[in-house]
């Protein structure tokens, strides 16, 4: 093994730069508990009908007092049902969450203009530019979900942190209502403590093959000697290397500034359910229709990726005759390509994309500006290509029944 690195921490982070990452804690769940005030403490699932256990379809999100019967997002809800028979089951009101995202980025944008909303329920601030104006990012982040408790009524986790990889590993240690600070002089305190699959990247296959390294947290991980790590994992030993050292430069980016808008996620086992897959699907195309909207962005051609068991990926495109920004649209066109694909083998990762992004207020982004990918995109799809592990998700789409 190595030793350390000596170099001091805040060598390794130079530029100052402060970042939050906003969570909010069981989105569609809270969202209905607190629209009807009867179902607050109670198990509550948000998904399919269960129709007594015989539904088919998922589980979209499950309150915090749900998932001590270990039920849990992307679950057959027919487990669900099994799981807690007594826990009150709804349907998706998909328009309803989409408004109170909506209101809840309007609060994050009153901060910061460095609004990069990741999903739904779940956005990065960079809060770099506004500590002379607003006082310290500790005492911003605490208004934000003051601000959010007092207008939406709902619980968020927050992590503040000096680079997004942290925050995000921050916002979801203490979740719900949690409210973690990584100080940038103690990155290696807080994070060596931690499973190493805390780490962006690091799934299950990973996990495996560093548990029979006897590698079980982000500390040993940051430890391996550069040649143990090249030998044992190649190119990605030395993003896994960085990741364990809690280094990640890679920007907030506002929706404005991209040039294509994507969800993917990889299933935690190969998925050969079709009504899983489409699903999943539709939650996707729900992801990428919020994105677009929340920032006025229109586009016309749809992508969907498939990964299958083997690796083989595709991807397919459809060009549409107007750009839209409408969830139904996007999942009609990504689910005639899905069927058009004729899969003989089970599914391993889904994506949907829209490129050739148009303002709604008629500008076209500049597609062909040079943005240099950033280092922890190239890094996490560089894992995601060798290992092909959950890596949006924290939790994943957890299939381990
Ligand atoms: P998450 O932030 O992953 O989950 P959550 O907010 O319900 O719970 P927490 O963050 O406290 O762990 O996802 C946000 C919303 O996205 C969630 O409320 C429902 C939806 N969702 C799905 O529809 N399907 C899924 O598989 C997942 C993971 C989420
Ligand atoms: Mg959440």
């Amino acid at each position: 093994m190595n030793i350390p690195d000596q170099q001091s921490e805040s060598a390794r982070f130079p530029a100052r730069r402060i970042i939050i990452h906003v969570d909010m804690d069981a989105f569609y769940a809270s969202v209905e508990q607190r629209d009807h005030p009867e179902l607050r403490g109670k198990p509550v699932v948000i998904g399919a009908d269960p129709e007594e256990g015989r539904g088919r379809g998922v589980v979209c999100t499950a309150s915090y007092e749900a998932r001590k019967y270990g039920i849990h997002s992307a679950q057959p809800i027919s487990r669900a049902f099994r799981l807690c028979p007594h826990a009150v089951f709804m349907p998706v009101r998909m328009d309803h969450y989409i408004s109170v995202s909506h209101q809840l980025m309007e609060i994050f944008n009153r901060y910061t203009p460095l609004v990069e909303a990741v999903s739904l329920d779940e956005a990065f601030l960079d809060l770099t530019g506004t500590v002379r104006l607003m006082g310290s990012a500790e005492e911003t982040a605490r208004k934000i979900k003051k601000e959010i408790l007092s207008r939406q009524g709902l619980t968020a986790s927050i992590g503040i942190a000096p680079n997004k990889l942290l925050a995000k590993i921050a916002s979801d240690l203490n979740k719900p209502d949690g409210f973690v600070v990584v100080d940038r002089e103690r990155i290696g305190e807080f994070l060596n403590p931690l499973p190493v699959r805390r780490i962006w990247g690091v799934g299950e296959k990973t996990e495996e093959q560093l548990y029979q390294m006897n590698i079980r947290t982000v500390g040993d991980l940051s430890r391996l000697s550069d040649e143990e790590l090249k030998h044992r994992f190649g190119r990605t030993g030395k993003i896994l290397k960085q990741l364990s050292r809690g280094e990640d430069d890679s920007p907030v980016v506002p929706q404005r500034n991209a040039r294509s808008i994507s969800n993917e996620v990889t299933f935690k086992k190969d998925e050969s359910d079709i009504s899983v897959c489409l699903n999943t699907l539709l939650w996707l195309s729900e992801k990428v229709a919020f994105r677009m909207r929340s920032h006025r962005i229109k586009a016309k051609t749809v992508v969907l990726k498939i990964r299958d068991c083997g690796f083989n990926t595709w991807t397919r495109h459809h060009t549409l005759i107007h750009p839209t920004d409408a969830a139904d649209t996007i999942y009609g066109t990504v689910r005639k390509l899905f069927e058009e694909k004729d899969m003989d083998r089970p599914i391993r990762l889904l994506g949907v994309g829209m490129t050739q992004l148009l303002f709604a207020d008629g500008g076209q982004t500049d597609l062909f500006q040079d943005e240099k990918k950033d280092q922890i995109t190239r890094a996490v799809d560089t894992l995601k290509n060798r290992y092909g592990e959950t890596i949006i998700l924290k939790g994943g789409l957890k299939h381990t029944e």
